[in-house]
């Protein structure tokens, strides 16, 4: 077994095994000569006890009775992982059962620890298949196996002191970048639907939503649009003026986000497939030719992203769409996902014709053969992609990157295209890396109340592994939905960064108005309350982004507290969102750890009744009408009134919402929410600190930055530990 070792940043040994495949995951790279060679034969690593095992190496960890384990990005099952099997795996399962070891992604950075234990975290940059026993099969175990040679393992411990969880991400994001962020307007509504049939009908969206009084920001075109799903096509017909349509809807304040699948129809005349095919920027079989499989074209090929050639190509196709007003796109099937081969529909046939000349062949032998059909692992290792060394190598070694490439060319794409300009780009698949450049949506939930806490725990993985920005389709995507259930994850909506009703084709129609008059109401009410969080939400995004700290984490990481709360959750340093994600429930229990909390029963952006609870287990009051949250003892919140998209007019006035017992301080913070100048410091913050003094309060302002705030008041609404309220306005003179 080859093997070296290195110190990185200040927490962080890598051991490298054999000669890793270089991913991109990682930016503080280590050359040659930064690593010690390790003589002995190996036993453990890090307290980890490594072996031989199936062509490739298994690391077992013991765990004691309270480590918690966290990570793993976007899966199904617990927060604390413990339990449980998982295989990093990218694949296109729409139906995210509770026994599912895989899904869209692969993000295998783990942290493991709790308050009594010191804990660390470990990634492992590896792009095939890795198999985790977090504790199922012997609860004190858990053991990673890796079918490989080479790889590199990142390990993340502190000598001689504790580091939190917190800690542990920031380092993780230090090895790995810092995340992307959308436009200021991605943290608006935004409608989907599968499919939209038209420009009229889009259009007729957008309307409706303005003459509701519904805010709205983005309209989602999904593949219907396509001519024939041929990839970077438009059907005339459906949409005969793209760009004025764009443009148009621009005016009204709606961004359109078309669908981008892998897939190039094979078909002679269609421009991307000759070219793609003349320049030879396809996957190809072990004989060279290529590879076929079968999509929502038909049978297409699949490109291969691994060679820049193809990322630079696929990234200029998205041009004319940008020429015609398209700021942001969507990237679906990019596990890939393979409906079948025409290999394996021969097989089908074949057997087909053997159960019509013998009847005795069991149906159920069919029925088996047409489940095993779509994504079957087999195709993966049928095609192959080039390397930059002239060789190749199979898909199955690099699999977990297929998506990750592809979205690469796509940012590429806009950062050549629109240099200095934020773009939104969503993407299903995912590989660690990915967080610098695109977001990523969880794929195809269903409307089931279950997959509410799923939602919410992927937020919180997401979000160690680096994915701030995510979301999942509010509603569920597959299967009809109740307007309870819909309302109540639209208040899950309000504290989801991706904010994105979507449904499947066939399902009942979801746009607000598609219930009935009350459940309109109240949904119009809940995204208001979205809206006039946004300069609350906004302000501590942009910090965790430059602080490198989620936006969404878990209470375990605030709070020195034992307990595993799963379905409530931070979002931002002064809010914990507590959705209510059971049917029929007029409240919910609570923990509330360590300091008293205001509880905020708000309908709509500004009837709110509130209360103060001290720390404990709580059951609140919470009819459906009603959003939950809590603010934290001593601090702040920001908010404005709802607009009907960001940017529709200058907010200037700010309203601060605050619970101080003694002090407490918040960065309010303005950028133009569309160019990159922020990552240069061109944005201003105003600081606000807020002083308890005997039934009074003392309160200073102070805005500073590059920039000048727009912000010309503030009112205040002070809330002391009786919930007694407090009102005052500052000017600002800037
Ligand atoms: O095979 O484009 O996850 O959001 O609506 C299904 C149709 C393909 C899967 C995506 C979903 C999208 C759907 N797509």
């Amino acid at each position: 077994m080859m093997l070296k070792k290195a110190q990185i940043l200040n927490f962080t040994k890598l051991y490298r095994f054999g000669q890793p495949f270089k991913t991109d995951a990682v930016v503080r790279l280590v050359d040659d000569g930064g690593f010690e060679p390790i003589e002995a034969p190996l036993i453990t690593i890090e307290g980890m006890a490594v072996a031989l095992c199936k062509g490739g190496i298994a690391m077992t960890i013991s765990l004691s009775p309270e480590d918690r384990v966290y990570g793993l990005g976007e899966t199904v099952g617990a927060l604390n992982k413990r339990g449980k099997k998982y295989r990093l795996y990218t694949t296109d399962d729409p139906v995210h059962t509770p026994d599912k070891e895989n899904l869209y992604g692969s993000h295998p950075f783990v942290l493991v620890g709790s308050a009594l234990t010191n804990p660390f975290g470990f990634f492992i940059d590896y792009p095939s298949e890795i198999c985790l026993d977090v504790g199922f099969t012997n609860h004190n175990v858990m053991e990673v196996v890796i079918p490989s040679m080479n790889f590199d393992i990142y390990f993340i411990r502190a000598e001689g002191r504790t580091l939190t969880f917190m800690e542990i991400v920031k380092e993780f994001l230090l090895l790995t970048g810092a995340p992307y962020c959308p436009p200021k307007w991605a943290f608006g509504y935004q409608q989907s639907r599968w499919s939209y049939p038209d420009a009229k009908s889009i259009a007729e969206t957008a309307t409706r939503f303005r003459e509701e009084g519904i805010p709205c920001d983005a309209i989602y075109m999904d593949i219907d649009y396509m001519d024939n799903f041929k990839v970077f096509t438009v059907d005339e017909e459906k949409f005969p003026d793209f760009a004025t349509f764009t443009g148009k809807l621009k005016s009204d304040g709606f961004r359109v986000i078309p669908i981008i699948d892998p897939g190039v129809k094979i078909e002679d005349g269609y421009g991307v497939y000759e070219e793609g095919r003349r320049r030879g920027l396809f996957c190809q079989t072990r004989d060279g030719s290529f590879f076929k499989a079968a999509v929502w074209p038909g049978l297409t090929h699949l490109p291969d992203f691994l060679m820049p050639e193809t990322r630079r190509w696929w990234g200029g196709l998205c041009k004319k769409f940008l020429d015609m007003g398209v700021e942001g796109f969507w990237l679906d099937m990019n596990e890939p996902s393979i409906f079948y081969t025409p290999e394996a529909m021969q097989e089908v046939f074949n057997l087909v014709d053997e159960i019509k000349k013998n009847p005795d062949i069991p149906k159920r032998r069919l029925q088996d053969m047409l489940n095993g059909l779509s994504n079957n692992r087999g195709y993966f290792r049928e095609f192959y992609h080039r390397t930059h060394s002239g060789g190749r190598i199979s898909n199955e070694e690099i699999h977990n990157l297929y998506g990750t490439l592809m979205t690469q060319g796509v940012a590429d794409g806009f950062i050549t295209n629109m240099p200095g300009q934020r773009y939104f780009l969503l993407t299903r698949s995912s590989y660690v890396g990915l967080h610098r450049y695109a977001a990523i949506w969880t794929g195809d939930n269903m409307s089931w109340w279950e997959h509410m806490i799923a939602h919410i725990r992927m937020l919180m993985s997401l979000n160690m592994a680096g994915v701030f920005y995510t979301g999942a389709d509010i509603g569920g995507f597959g299967s009809d939905v109740s307007p309870e259930l819909q309302i109540r994850w639209m208040q899950l909506g309000v504290f989801s960064p991706l904010f994105r009703n979507h449904s499947a084709m066939g399902t009942r129609r979801r746009e607000p108005w598609a219930f009935d008059g009350q459940a309109l109401d109240i949904m119009r009410d809940t995204i208001k309350l979205r809206y006039a969080l946004i300069p609350y939400a906004y302000s501590e995004f942009m910090r965790s982004v430059r602080e490198l700290s989620p936006f969404i984490r878990p209470l375990m990481f605030d709070f020195d507290c034992r307990f595993d709360v799963e379905d409530q959750f931070m979002y931002g340093g002064s809010v914990m969102a507590a959705p209510v994600i059971l049917p029929n429930a007029t409240g919910r229990y609570v923990l509330l750890p360590a300091v008293s909390w205001l509880y905020c029963r708000a309908s709509g952006h500004s009837a709110w009744t509130v209360s103060v609870i001290p720390p404990g287990v709580h059951y609140i009051d919470c009819p459906l009408d009603s959003t939950p949250f809590f603010i934290k003892e001593n601090s702040i919140l920001t908010l404005s009134e709802p607009v009907n998209y960001i940017g529709e007019r200058e907010i200037d006035v700010l309203r601060v919402a605050a619970f101080v017992t003694e002090t407490a301080s918040f960065t309010y913070y303005e950028d133009d929410g569309l160019t990159d100048g922020y990552k240069k410091g061109v944005y201003c913050t105003i600081q606000i600190d807020i002083a308890s003094a005997e039934g009074q309060y003392d309160i200073s302002i102070k805005a500073e930055g590059a920039m000048a705030t727009k912000i010309t008041r503030i009112d205040f609404e002070i809330y002391d530990r009786n919930a007694a309220l407090w009102r005052c306005s500052r000017h600002l003179y800037n």
